[in-house]
Order: C-alpha cells, then sequence, then structure tokens
C-alpha cells in the first residue's frame, strides 16, 4: 500500500500475470492401504484418512503421493474408525456413523455430509489443484447462508464472509485496519454456520496461505504457496461440537494460575526499579487491584536476554521478593533476538552449540532488531528448545513464574520485517526453509517457553504472553493482539477480534487496554477497562511516548471508574475461572460471540459489538465517545439487567442507558453466576464465596463451581472441588440439590448461595429439606443463604 494518491495513478497499473490452473482432473485409479484410502488422478494424488468417526482428513499432493505429515499443530494421531465403503460407475462413497464422503470419479470431486445427507463441504466445477507457482488450492461452494468464523487473529467484523485473509506472521505495528489481512497469528483454521449447523475446516499448510471468502459471490479457496493441500473436516454440527473438534486436534490449554487472570499494568516502559516500586505503591494506597507488573525491554542489559540490566535495577531478586510479598507478579519481555557479542554467554553457546538459524552452506543468519545485529534461534529444532527453555532458571531463580515473548513472528527491522525465507531449520533432522517453518516460529518458541518454565517451577503453573502463533498456540501461550491504538475504533475492532481468537482455539486473550500506540483520553480508558474486565486477559499496556495510561492518570473521576471495574474483575474471578476450566477442558472459549449459544438466530450472525461470556451473561462494552446510550441485542429468553435488577424480554433489541460508570450487562433468567469479594490481588483469601441464581418460574437450572489452589498442577490429581448446583422451579418452590466432587478444601471462608428477584413467599429446599431458617439476610433484592454444604 502507497500512502499518496499516486498509487491510483492510472498509468501504475501492472498487467496481472495469469497464472494457470491445473485442476486435478478424473480419477485413475482407487486403492485402500490401513486407514488410508488413497486416490491416483490424472494430474495429482489424494489421501483420505479418517481421525475419528467425525473428523476427516483430505490431502493432496500434486505431484506424489501425499506424505501424511503432520505439522507440530497436530496432538493426536487419527483413531482406527470403520468405514463402510461402497463403489458405483460414477462414485466412491465412504461412510462413518457420522460423515459421508462422496468422490466422483470424473472429473475428481468430493462432498462431504453428516448422515442426514447435510452437505458441509462441496468441490465445484472446480476442485483441487495448482499453479504453475506450485502453489496448492482448492475451491469449495459457497452457499448463500454460509458465514465464516474465526481465521486466528484478523481486523474487521466478526463474520469473515466477503474477506481474503493471508496467514504469514507480521509485525504490523501500524495501521491495523480492514486492509491488513495479515497479523502477528497464522490459525488457518474456521468455521461454517450454515442455518443453525456448524461445521470446521482446518488446513494444516504452514507456508503462507490465503483465503479467500471474498472474490467469488458462490465458492470460495483456500490456498498455500508450497507443501501439500492438507485440511481436516470436522463435523460439527453446533458450534461447541466443532471447537471441541478442532481442539481434539490442536490441544488446549492447561487452567491458568489464577493470578493470570488478575488485572495486569505494562508500559514500554517501567524502566527502573525506583519506578516499578512507585508504581506498585500506587496501586497498594490506592486500593486498586493487581496481580502482574511487566519489565519491558529496558530492563536488559543492552537488550540481552537473560540478563538485567544493573544499573536500572541494581537488585531484582530483593525486588521481586517485595513485590511478591505485596501479591503481585513480575513478568518480564524476553524476544528471540540473540545479541551478537563474543562476549554474551548465550550468543557463546548459540554459536557454538550450533542453536542458530543458518543459511544452507553453514553461514549464520544475523538480522537487525533491538540488541543491533542478531542471532534467532532455531527453536524447530527439539534440543535447541530444551537450551532455551533451560536459560529461563535466571528467571525461576529469582521468583518468576510468567514470560512475554514479543517479537516472535519473527520480527526483523529490514524491508520484508522477518527473516530471509531461505534460511534453512533442522526440524529434528528434517530441512525446511524458512519460507515453510515462518508461522511457526514464534508457536515453537512457546513450547520451549512453556515447557522449560515448567520444567523449573516444580509443580507450579507458569504463564506465558506471546505475540505470535499457529493453531494450537492456546496450548502454551495467552495472546494479546499486539500494538493496537488508543482509537475508538480499536476499540471496537478488538471486539470481534478476540471473538474469533476465541473460535481459533485461543481462549485467554485480550487487547492492550487502553491502546498500545497514540494518546488515550480518560473517557477511552475508562471504557475500555470496562471491556477488559470481561476478557479472558487484561492487561492495560502503551507505549514509550505515549501520555500515561496507569488508572490514576486522569483525575479522579475516572479513577473510580476504572478502579471499579477492575474490582469488578476480581468479583467476578470464580465464575471465570470456572469457564477456564470449562475451556481447558472442552476447547469452548470463555468470551463467546452470541451465536455460539444461539446458532438459529440471525441477528447473532455478524453481531460484532457485544459478547457472551460463558452461555449466560451478556456484556455489550460502550465504544463510542461522549455516548451514554447503545442498543443492545437480547436473543430468546429472558435477561436481567445486573445493575438495576430490570427484566427484559429477549428476541428483541433494547436501547440501554449507560453512564460513564456503567457497563451494560444482562444475565439470562433461569441460570446462575458465581462471585468472589474484591481483593487487592488473587493472593489474597476468598472471604464470601457468592453463588447467585436469577431464577425462573418453571424449568431448571444448573451450574458447576471449579476451584482448586490456583497455582499448582495438583488438580490433575484430584486436588480440585466441584460444586454441583441444581434448582428446580416451580413457581414459588425452589428446589435445590447440592453436591461436591473432587477432594480439594476450599480456604474461602464461607459461601452464600444468593437467591435474586422478588423474594417474598419463596418455599426453598435444600435436597429435600426446607432451609428458610438459613435465611440470613433479606436485601429486599435478593435472599441470602449462608450454607456449609
Ligand atoms: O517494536 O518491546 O508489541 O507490546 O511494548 C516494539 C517493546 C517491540 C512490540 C510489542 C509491544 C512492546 C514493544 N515491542
Amino acid at each position: 500500500m502507497q500512502d499518496t494518491s499516486f498509487a491510483i495513478h492510472p498509468g501504475s497499473k501492472k498487467s496481472i500475470e495469469g497464472v494457470p490452473y491445473h485442476d486435478i482432473g478424473n480419477l485413475n485409479s482407487f486403492t485402500k492401504v490401513d486407514n488410508i484410502f488413497s486416490f491416483v488422478c490424472e494430474q495429482g494424488f489424494v489421501n483420505l484418512q479418517f481421525y475419528k468417526e467425525e473428523i476427516v482428513r483430505v490431502v493432496m499432493n500434486p505431484f506424489a503421493s501425499p506424505t501424511m505429515e503432520s505439522s507440530f499443530a497436530l496432538v493426536i494421531e487419527p483413531e482406527v474408525v470403520e468405514v463402510d465403503v461402497r463403489e458405483t460407475i460414477e462414485t466412491i462413497e465412504l461412510h462413518t456413523s457420522k460423515l459421508s464422503i462422496k468422490v466422483f470419479r470424473t472429473p475428481f470431486r468430493i462432498a462431504i455430509y453428516d448422515h442426514n445427507e447435510r452437505i458441509l463441504v462441496q468441490e465445484t466445477i472446480r476442485g483441487m489443484g495448482y499453479n504453475d507457482k506450485k502453489e496448492v488450492i482448492c475451491y469449495k461452494e459457497m452457499k448463500k447462508e454460509d458465514h465464516f468464523y474465526g481465521f486466528g487473529e484478523k481486523t474487521s467484523f466478526l463474520d469473515k464472509r466477503g474477506e481474503k485473509m493471508t496467514m504469514w506472521n507480521s509485525d504490523v505495528f501500524a495501521p491495523h485496519n480492514p486492509e491488513i489481512d495479515a497479523l502477528y497469528q497464522s490459525i488457518p483454521f474456521f468455521m461454517t454456520l450454515n442455518k443453525g449447523f456448524a461445521h470446521g475446516i482446518f488446513f494444516d499448510n504452514t507456508f503462507k496461505s490465503v483465503f479467500d471468502m471474498k472474490t467469488e459471490n458462490d465458492v470460495y479457496s483456500f490456498s498455500a504457496e508450497g507443501g501439500e493441500l492438507d485440511y481436516y473436516v470436522m463435523l460439527g454440527p453446533t458450534p461447541k461440537n466443532v471447537l471441541e473438534q478442532y481442539t481434539t486436534l490442536t490441544g488446549r490449554m492447561d487452567i491458568p494460575p489464577k493470578w493470570a487472570l488478575g488485572y495486569h499494568q505494562s508500559r514500554y516502559s517501567y524502566e527502573t526499579e525506583a519506578e516499578v516500586r512507585e508504581l506498585v505503591n500506587h496501586f497498594l494506597e490506592k486500593e486498586i487491584p493487581v496481580d502482574a507488573i511487566y519489565l519491558d525491554i529496558h530492563y536488559m542489559d543492552g537488550y540481552r536476554v537473560f540478563t538485567f540490566d544493573r544499573e536500572r535495577f541494581p537488585n531484582p531478586e530483593q525486588l521481586l521478593k517485595d513485590l511478591k510479598k505485596a501479591g503481585i507478579h513480575v513478568i518480564p519481555i524476553v524476544d528471540p533476538g540473540v545479541k551478537e557479542d563474543p562476549e554474551y554467554s548465550i550468543y557463546q553457546e548459540g554459536i557454538y552449540g550450533d542453536k542458530f538459524c543458518q543459511y544452507i552452506d553453514g553461514q549464520i543468519y544475523h538480522g537487525d532488531v533491538w540488541p543491533g545485529k542478531s542471532a534467532f534461534p532455531d527453536f524447530t529444532n527439539s534440543d535447541v528448545r530444551k537450551w532455551w527453555g533451560e536459560k529461563h532458571k535466571f528467571y525461576t531463580d529469582m521468583g518468576i513464574e510468567g514470560i512475554w515473548n514479543d517479537m516472535n513472528e519473527p520480527a526483523v527491522f529490514n524491508e520484508t520485517k522477518t527473516m530471509d525465507t531461505k534460511v534453512m531449520h533442522n526440524q529434528d533432522g528434517s530441512l525446511k526453509t524458512h519460507r515453510e517453518m515462518h508461522n511457526l516460529y514464534g508457536f515453537y518458541m512457546g513450547e520451549a517457553t512453556y515447557s522449560g518454565m515448567k520444567n523449573l517451577l516444580n509443580g507450579k503453573r507458569p504463564f506465558l504472553l506471546t505475540r505470535a502463533g499457529y493453531a494450537g498456540v492456546q496450548r502454551y501461550a495467552a495472546v494479546w493482539t499486539g500494538d493496537n491504538r488508543s482509537f475508538w475504533e480499536h476499540l471496537q475492532m478488538a471486539i470481534p477480534m478476540c471473538m474469533n481468537l476465541g473460535i481459533s482455539g485461543v481462549a485467554l486473550t485480550g487487547p492492550d487496554v487502553g491502546g498500545f500506540a497514540h494518546d488515550t483520553t480518560g473517557e477511552l480508558l475508562a471504557r475500555w477497562t470496562q471491556f477488559g474486565t470481561f476478557t479472558p486477559y487484561f492487561r492495560n499496556h502503551s507505549v514509550l511516548e505515549s501520555i500515561r495510561q496507569e488508572p490514576w492518570s486522569f483525575g479522579e473521576e475516572i479513577e473510580a471508574v476504572v478502579k471499579k471495574y477492575i474490582q469488578l474483575r476480581y468479583k467476578w474471578m470464580p465464575h471465570l475461572y470456572t469457564l477456564f476450566h470449562e475451556a481447558s477442558k472442552t476447547g469452548v472459549p470463555v468470551m463467546r460471540p452470541l451465536f455460539m449459544e444461539y446458532p438459529n438466530d440471525h441477528h447473532t450472525f455478524n453481531l460484532s459489538d457485544q459478547f457472551l461470556i460463558g452461555d449466560n451473561v451478556i456484556v455489550a462494552p460502550m465504544t463510542k465517545p461522549d455516548t451514554f446510550h447503545r442498543v443492545v441485542y437480547l436473543p430468546e429468553g429472558n435477561w436481567i439487567n445486573y445493575w438495576t435488577g430490570e427484566v427484559s424480554e429477549g428476541n428483541k433489541h433494547i436501547l440501554v442507558e449507560a453512564k460513564l460508570d456503567i457497563l451494560p450487562i444482562f444475565i439470562k433468567e433461569g441460570s446462575f453466576v458465581s462471585n468472589g469479594s474484591i481483593k487487592q490481588s488473587t493472593k489474597q483469601l476468598e472471604e464470601d464465596l457468592q453463588i447467585h441464581l436469577y431464577p425462573s418460574n418453571s424449568g431448571t437450572a444448573s451450574y458447576v463451581l471449579y476451584e482448586d489452589d490456583g497455582n499448582t498442577f495438583s488438580y490433575e490429581q484430584g486436588q480440585y472441588l466441584e460444586k454441583h448446583i441444581n434448582c428446580e422451579f416451580h413457581g414459588n418452590r425452589l428446589e435445590f440439590t447440592i453436591e461436591n466432587k473432587g477432594t480439594y478444601k476450599p480456604d474461602w471462608k464461607q459461601w452464600s448461595l444468593i437467591i435474586h428477584g422478588s423474594v417474598e413467599e419463596k418455599e426453598v429446599l435444600l435436597n429435600g429439606e426446607e432451609i428458610s431458617p438459613l435465611l440470613i439476610q433479606n436485601e429486599g433484592e435478593m435472599v441470602r443463604f449462608k450454607l456449609d454444604i
């Protein structure tokens, strides 16, 4: 993109070079070896393999039999799936109990159906093929009712129909706008929603790839610059099923440490130990909760990773100790570039231990980044990853439990913004170019860092934040959305961006609250913090020269609003933590687009300015200046305004008032949420765990509160508590059953059940017995029961 109108000078348009497309042609022969169905066609080879009854893999290689190798994204091997094969003159049909594939012979085309003969995927006049540049491509029918979601980290609205998107990890400082089709993450996965049914496609090709849901009206395509056409089709049929299937292939995150879900404060940079101490004192004095402070690049000695600048930070060990006492974690940034310096041990070890990326003739690749001329570890190699992981002892010895990986696209200060694509990687003995491995670089670095930290932390959970990644990144890291700006438009954009990251398997994600570059305003910070309260990851971060944007930077009124919402985050922590547990089990994200729960409601299909937390809480951020009203869409059911208790009927748009200190929140009638008490940090004990019920007149509601020590992996050995609560609504009679599972004894001082709505004359039974005597408090709008079950 050029930035003057010269770019559209009539003489400047180059002729478009036609790149002929070679269709795969007709089927010549078909064989089945083990679980792989192989098809030899006139201009290509195709293998089909079922991974599960509901997941099938399609691989096409134009020139040779497919290798059936998978990228590092894949965490499972194919199951043995029973397949019924039926041959006709025109077709070969493969049926499992859940999926059917019809392979047409002349020309070779495939169509994939569910067991009700509903079509998920259908090739068109064009099918699979390649062009003279050896790019592989396939075309599929795009139906009128198809809506597309996922694709990782993309600008624009929620529904990606009408977009063309590129997967090539890119450091884009500016601009983040609808014209930018590649950012830091490449997650070549999407979900199609069609008349209430969803299915997924994961295109596991690590080269630069393109998804085109724009150029043609009734056809979409995906293609890649090299490699095989290798993709998985997932049956769904609900959006949540698709997420479960996709994360079965690419993995799920562990439950994050609780402190990673608190409020985080960052700045490029808090430059000295004194500045960090002063910052922390502000939080403590003002009683604004905070769980983590970030150290950006200034903490290092000449930007050398695994060092501290001892002038700026004379005693980091003591600083860390003092902060830990205050319940605050420190998260240092670690970039991949290692400074070329023969007297620097990491560089020495890298050179002598053969750890760095090099050209095919053995010459080490150097690129300019913060430290100046630098070399880059070859993270595709497991020995290198192990080495890098172990280096983190430098940090864990000081008590550090969280790491921030930046610049890992990898970003390099040059024309192409990255490493020369001709550089080689030694992926455990198999030689690959950077052209093929580029999109995996940050992902592999994430594995190195996460596994290294996990080994070093003796049972404690590490936290990793990353900028770059590929499909599966959720296994190791949280993702923040990079260098946004303090624009209202970027607050707006962050909502669908984070929802689509969630659909792409990344449950722990969020933008820089307040905006990174440019100058924020008090109002923007207040509104953005309100949004941040309910984004899975919650960090305020800003760039060097920008106006300060800590919570107190804009006077008392704004500080009060910001504080109220940071506190609200801590109040909602038990509920959020419960949802993170669910995400770790199922892959279903914490922050969800409304269509995920209401896939038949067309009002939700491109609803980009509100979202759900779990399945029952709607959050509708205020995203415009000087605006104190907004429209909120409420799907079917009754919805309760969190602040006023007012009940609104769903299936309609309502106008909601929201003064500067109000973030519109609605809770579905007939459902539960859990809250805790406000704390300075997650380290403090829970005073009063509350489970809130918003009752209905009939039907049932259930909730499973999840709790564990928040800090170690002992939940893997059963050290957790699941509090199963069910309620049957019979008009004024509420019948509860409560049952605890797991061996963990929570450390909250008490817990209460709180029933909202008009409460006179309610009859409450718990496990068959009336419990009205336990009523200790009638707050008019709700009743509270203190329970010891
Ligand atoms: O190009 O480390 O996105 O969060 O503050 C700048 C300095 C490098 C980019 C990251 C940003 C971070 C900054 N980094």
